[in-house]
Formats: structure tokens, sequence, C-alpha cells
């Protein structure tokens, strides 16, 4: 099956728990390290360049983003549906208070356990790096949403790194190599985004109303 993002556009941002968006379509959330490629992922799935702001100046953002995001799922029968994409703010920025960071989890710790419409949640996971202790935590939250975990940033590693890479991703968070995405965005790359926006969208599909 295809999945295509007709429109994507931005609907809200929740800085305070008591005030999340809606639960009126199911959700796709982005977590991960600040600076691991969230915006620019969510952009390069949408094909907007500019949807959600990617930036230079690191843990910038305190607030859940909401995008408005419109699919059609291509069979013989073309049906379209709602969803949105929610750009979790990210952590493991060293410059903020023990006050922000306070926040900061409890903000997410509301949003992730307590969002009825969560249908998946994307783990970015930067590839050079491999998982770090929130992301194995986030991995590992007992949360209803189906989990997928992904390196990004793959286009800056050669063939041999990008497979260390997965392989040893794979086995800190007790996975198959295949259970993991591959992304790299870049000027003029689009690696593994098609492949990602349809299994995002299969999930996505499944937990609409028309699905
Ligand atoms: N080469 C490469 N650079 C990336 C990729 N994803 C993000 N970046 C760059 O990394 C920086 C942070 O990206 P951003 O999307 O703002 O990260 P966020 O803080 O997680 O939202 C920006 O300079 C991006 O251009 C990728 O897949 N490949
Ligand atoms: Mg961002």
């Amino acid at each position: 099956m295809t999945y295509r993002i007709l429109n994507a556009e931005y609907r809200t941002s929740v800085a305070d728990p008591s005030s999340f968006a809606e639960a009126d379509r199911p959700e796709a959330a982005f977590a991960g390290r600040s600076n691991v490629g969230k915006s620019t992922l969510i952009n390069a799935l949408s094909g907007r360049k500019a949807l959600a702001r990617t930036s230079k100046t690191p843990g910038r953002t305190r607030m859940l983003n909401y995008f408005d995001v419109r699919w059609e799922r291509e069979a013989e029968e073309p049906m379209r549906f709602e969803s949105a994409f929610v750009d979790i703010p990210g952590f493991g920025y060293a410059q903020v208070s023990k006050k922000e960071r306070k926040s900061w989890g409890d903000l997410v710790e509301s949003y992730l356990f307590g969002s009825p419409a969560l249908s998946v949640l994307v783990v970015l996971i930067d590839s050079r790096r491999g998982p770090q202790e929130e992301e194995m935590m986030l991995l590992g939250a007992e949360i209803e949403a189906v989990k997928m975990p992904v390196l990004t940033k793959v286009d800056k590693l050669n063939q041999k790194e990008r497979s260390q890479a997965v392989t040893s991703a794979a086995a800190a968070l007790g996975l198959k190599p295949h259970d993991l995405f591959l992304t790299g965005v870049g000027p003029g790359k689009m690696l593994g985004v098609d492949k990602l926006r349809e299994a995002v969208g299969e999930l996505l599909w499944s937990d609409s109303a028309e699905g």
C-alpha cells in the first residue's frame, strides 16, 4: 500500500499539560534529543521545507508542536484520513536549568502517558551516537503506542559505519536490525524517508476513523 501526505499544516503549540490539543485524530509523536533531526524529519515526511522549524541553536523549543496531517491511502479505492504529527521538545540539552528540565519532563511524561490518540511514537537516535539512556527509556516506556526507533543522519556514515551503527543499536535495544529505520536528510538527500512514511501511514490509518 502507498501512503501519501496530501497536506500538512501547523495547528498549535502547547506548553502545559492541562491544555493538550483535542485528541480527535491519531497522533504520531517524534521524540529524541535536541538536534537529532526531529524537525527535519517531520518536514521531509510531509514534503514541506519549513513546516517544523529546524534550528541551529538547539534546546529552544520547550513546547509540543502539533501539525495536522492529511493522508491519502492509495488502494483500489483511495481513502483519505486525518492525523496529527507532534514534535516533542528535545531532551539532553545541557544549558537548561533544573527547573526547566523538570517542567519539560512533566510535559512530555503527561503527554506520552496521557494521550488517548497517541498511536505511534517515533524515537529518533543519532546514528553516530547510538541509543543512550533517554532513548532506551522512551523505547521501553509502557505506553499504548507503537514505538519506532529511527537512526538519523545516516547520510553522514559510510556503508560500513552504517551497518555497524545498525548492529550495535539493535543489540543495545534488544531488537532485530530490521526493526530499525534509517534516515538521512540533507541537500539533495532523502534516505529512508519513503519507507518510514509508509510505516507511519499504515499505523495511523489503522487507528483512524476510516481505517
Ligand atoms: N546530514 C544530515 N543533517 C541533518 C539530518 N537531520 C537533521 N540534520 C541537521 O541537524 C540539525 C538539527 O536538525 P533539527 O531537525 O533542527 O533537529 P531537532 O532539534 O531534533 O528538531 C540541522 O542543522 C539539520 O539540518 C540528516 O538526516 N542528515
Ligand atoms: Mg526541532
